[in-house]
């Protein structure tokens, strides 16, 4: 998941958006066209005779008439690029069929039949890693959400349900192991040099969660007893020289079987449970039933290759894939436009154990600043959609911050509305109600209803529109009466232009400035388009902690002097809130700075309140580190980006630097003095020494803006010194910004340390390529040349151009030449892999946003994308709409 972006020259054609469409153009599938399939398939049997270069399958179909949907005598069998050896119907060679495009169109005479179709595929010709496919001399697939197609000719849909039967044969030598879903039911060796398994999954399920992997792979073993005394067993599959990073995974496996027993009552389903690491992945995992296949960025971690930060990933993502065994894959979604149905709910999941096994307020910090960062520029650009999107012409392009994210807040609110014990009873009842089920939005909304006792009539809103809605709030006091004015505004998208005010739960509480404390915290629910609230008991004007934990994934303009958020950071009880008045304090200073307001002495004035606040934050002893450290975290050039109508990405980033360079020398001793006392904390997982880790490279941060040659030894010497990724990263990120022999030295000391381990060294161009160095255009134009970069390898295309085009100075260099070179590498990868290419294309699509010079460059090369010919249908998609 993880979870997951391009130009006109003078040969564009500055007319394209408004041209007729091409004869190319992709259809546009909607929601309101679904229609149930009118066959169901509840048996499919599966031979594969599996070579890298040619795999022969066989797939034998057991049909019956759909009663419950209109009856046609055709049956549609989808298919990508698959070429028909031979159709049998009944066990009779048949040619009753006729291709449909890429679909096999099979002719059925009556109400139930059997049908057998054989093919053959390549799998290392596959480079768009969908179907199966070779990777590192293994094979495996990936079949969400219309992969499987690319294997065999099947109704391949969600609501098509089928319980799995799979036999493999393959060479014993080059795929040691065979895996598939559910149980292996037979196994055995042929008198050539092959071998054979063969598999049963008694859970009826959709295609896109079939799996089969074959390789050489060693498995690290161990089981885990469930809540009713059954035993399973746990494998996570990695290469040879892998074994001894994978321990963390698999507490992290187990952690979440047991978590999702006690807080969601959910058990596992099979005997087995088998996890595999490949090394070539589109996305971060993918949750086939009883088989995950895993990004190896998602499995493999030890101290010395992976940071604090890489932990909690590889902790977050095994949860994730495994939560999906009842939310998502016990309960499915009918079509793709309910796919937040499945990761809304199994990110809200996620998160919530990630806060049980962390810190919870730093883990919702975390998470809404993913959200801020992906998910509200999505929302207020040309790609923004509802969590439950009306139409799409290619589905890959809507695994999306906002079905995701902004899925797991729309759920989270459900959650917030009635308590977590009305919530679980919701739950309880969507999974008694749909198990076994291709079930939508609306099934889970009115399961909550009803289980939980929540009116979610007009809530339902937040299904339909797109756009993050704008709070507005402000305090009146009189007498003794404060009253909260609070008004809404729901932004126009692309195709929705009008918007219903929608019910937003806001957790306040009013502090009493005399004594900084509060009366209790309250949830007001404001769902018309104005409203306002009154309080009594107050003497003198209190201050307002609005939105507390990020209650309502909204945006909140607040009428309150900067005195009342240097109040708030000091004094808020709730650690979310108490963030966000200092981010409101330093985005409210950088704001008015790039919009040219203030002058000499307002600037000093201000970075002068932020360095007393920051001051007050590094002295205050309630603060454990890892709070400490989030609450020193800069809001990031995207965000402040976000919050001006028009950007100037040149500005906020002189700014944004300023600023840090003003807060560094001012507080030089107590940063240097934090780092010193940071140091001498052991290398450990706790939440001490992870805490101790993360503001020591804060303080490097700070101290290399402040005093460039303090920070620079200083940095030097944490580098050499490092006993572990995390300090050792962050030092040469700091180092990589910066100008010097010692950046040069480090970043060679890195390669050659690591130039065997493909993660880390993703993490050695991903520091390059966003750095905060003058020069990153011309180091990445350089890495591109470099022996390890491919652009076959979907992490190292990542850690390389996407590091790069979210890295905002030098994307957005003043001649354009970064946008050109984002426009390059979609038109270069497109061919190859075009789920990669395709998420490039937004941060071009973000050009109505900035500044009018570059706004014209990063459109040109859009245009310069369009008149391409032949562009995939998921980039094609991505930019006409972002042109659109
Ligand atoms: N369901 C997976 C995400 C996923 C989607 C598509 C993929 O194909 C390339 C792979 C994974 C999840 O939410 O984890
Ligand atoms: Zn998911």
């Amino acid at each position: 998941m993880d979870i997951a972006r391009t130009p006109s020259t003078p040969d564009g054609n500055p007319e394209l958006a408004d041209a007729a469409p091409s004869p190319h153009e992709p259809p546009t599938i909607r929601r309101e066209d679904y229609r149930p399939f009118p066959w169901l398939v509840p048996e499919v049997a599966l031979d594969f005779d599996l070579g890298l270069d040619a795999t022969r399958v066989v797939s034998t179909l057991t049909v019956a008439r759909n009663a419950k949907a209109d009856h046609s005598s055709t049956i549609r069998l989808n298919g990508d690029g698959l070429e028909v050896l031979s159709v049998k119907v009944d066990g009779e060679m048949s040619n009753s069929w006729t291709m449909d495009g890429d679909d096999l169109l099979v002719t059925l005479p009556g109400d139930a039949h059997e049908i057998a179709v054989a093919t053959e595929i390549d799998p290392s010709a596959n480079t768009q890693l969908m179907g199966l496919y070779a990777s590192d001399g293994m094979l495996c697939t990936q079949c969400e959400a219309e992969g499987f197609r690319r294997i065999t000719f099947f109704p391949d849909r969600p609501d098509v349900l089928s319980t799995y039967r799979v036999r493999m044969t393959g060479d014993a030598e080059t795929f040691p192991v065979l895996l598939c879903n559910g149980n292996l039911e037979a196994s055995g060796k042929n008198d050539d040099d092959t071998h054979w398994a063969e598999w049963h999954d008694p859970w009826p399920k959709p295609s896109y969660l079939f799996a089969l992997v074959a390789g050489q792979l060693v498995a690290n073993t161990d089981s885990f007893t469930t809540m009713s005394g059954r035993e399973v067993t746990l494998n996570i599959y990695v290469r040879e020289g892998d074994l001894d990073r994978t321990g963390h995974a698999m507490e992290s496996l187990k952690k979440s079987m047991e978590w999702d027993e006690e807080t969601f009552g959910r058990e596992y389903d099979l005997d087995l449970f088998n996890i595999v690491a490949v090394s070539d992945f589109n996305m971060g995992a993918m949750e086939n039933k009883g088989l995950n296949v895993f990004n190896t960025k998602y499995v493999l971690a030890d101290e010395d290759t992976a940071t604090d930060g890489d932990f909690d990933g590889v902790e977050g993502v095994i949860a994730h894939e495994y939560f999906h065994n009842w939310s998502g894959n016990r309960v499915t979604c009918r079509d793709w436009f309910q796919l937040s149905l499945k990761e809304g709910f199994t990110v809200l999941r996620d998160q919530l154990f990630s806060q049980d096994m962390g810190s919870e307020p730093v883990k919702r910090i975390e998470d809404v600043r993913v959200l801020r960062g992906a998910q509200f520029p999505e929302d207020s650009g040309p790609l923004a959609h509802p969590i439950r999107p009306d139409s799409y012409r290619e589905i890959s392009n809507f695994y999306t911050a906002t079905v995701y994210n902004k899925g797991a807040e729309v759920i989270r609110m459900m959650r917030t509305m009635c308590g977590p014990e009305r919530f679980r009873k919701g739950t309880d009842l969507y999974f008694e109600r749909h198990d076994g089920e291709a079930a939508t939005c609306e099934d889970f909304v009115k399961a909550i209803e009803d289980g939980a006792g929540l009116d979610l009539k007009q809530f339902r809103l937040w299904y339909s529109q797109a756009g993050t809605p704008r709070v507005s709030v402000r305090v009146e006091h009189e007498g003794d009466t404060a009253t909260l004015r609070l008004s809404q505004v729901v932004p126009a998208t692309p195709g929705q232009p009008d918007k219903q005010p929608m019910p937003i739960p806001l957790k306040v509480a009013l502090f009493d400035r005399a004594n900084g404390q509060h009366k209790g915290e309250e949830l007001v629910i404001l769902d018309k388009a104005e409203d306002s609230v009154t309080f009594s008991g107050f003497v003198e004007k209190p201050v307002l902690s609005i939105n507390r934990g990020f209650s309502a994934p909204v945006t909140i303009e607040r009428d309150i002097p900067a005195e009342d958020l240097v109040f708030l950071a000091a004094n808020d009880d709730d650690p979310f809130a108490r963030y966000e008045a200092l981010q409101d304090l330093v985005v409210r200073h950088l704001k008015q700075a790039v919009e040219g307001e203030l002058d000499d002495a307002d600037r000093a004035e201000a970075r002068e309140a932020i360095a007393g606040a920051f001051r007050a934050v590094l002295a205050d002893e309630s603060l454990d580190d890892l709070m400490r450290g989030e609450l020193l975290v800069l809001p990031t050039e995207t965000y402040l980006a976000e919050t001006m109508l028009v950007a100037d990405p040149g500005r906020i980033h002189a700014e944004r630097q300023a600023l840090r360079a003003a807060i560094g020398s001012a507080l030089e001793e107590e940063f240097a003095a934090l780092h010193t006392r940071a140091s001498a904390v052991p290398y450990s997982l706790s939440a001490e020494a992870r805490g101790a880790r993360k503001v020591k490279t804060q303080a490097l941060l700070y101290l290399a803006a402040g005093n460039a040659d303090r920070g620079r030894d200083l940095a030097w010497s944490q580098y050499s010194g490092a006993d572990n990724m995390t300090d050792r990263q962050g030092a040469l990120m700091v180092l990589a910004g910066m100008s010097g022999i010692e950046r040069t030295d480090a970043l060679l000391d890195f390669y050659n340390r690591y130039k065997g381990n493909a993660l880390v060294v993703d993490k050695w161009f991903t520091l390059q390529a966003s750095s905060m160095h003058p020069d990153v255009l011309e180091h990445v134009k350089a890495l591109a040349d470099h022996p390890q970069f491919t652009m076959k390898n979907p992490n190292r295309v990542r850690s390389l151009y996407m590091a790069f085009a979210y890295n905002p100075h030098a994307f957005h260099a003043e001649d354009g030449e970064g946008y050109k070179l984002v426009a390059d590498v979609i038109l270069a990868l497109d061919p190859i892999n075009p789920q990669t290419a395709a998420r490039f294309v937004p941060q071009l699509g973000r050009w109505r946003r900035i500044e009018p010079k570059r706004s014209a460059m990063m459109k040109a090369q859009l245009e310069r994308i369009a008149a391409a010919p032949k562009l995939s249908r998921d980039t094609y998609e991505q930019v006409s709409r972002s042109l659109g």
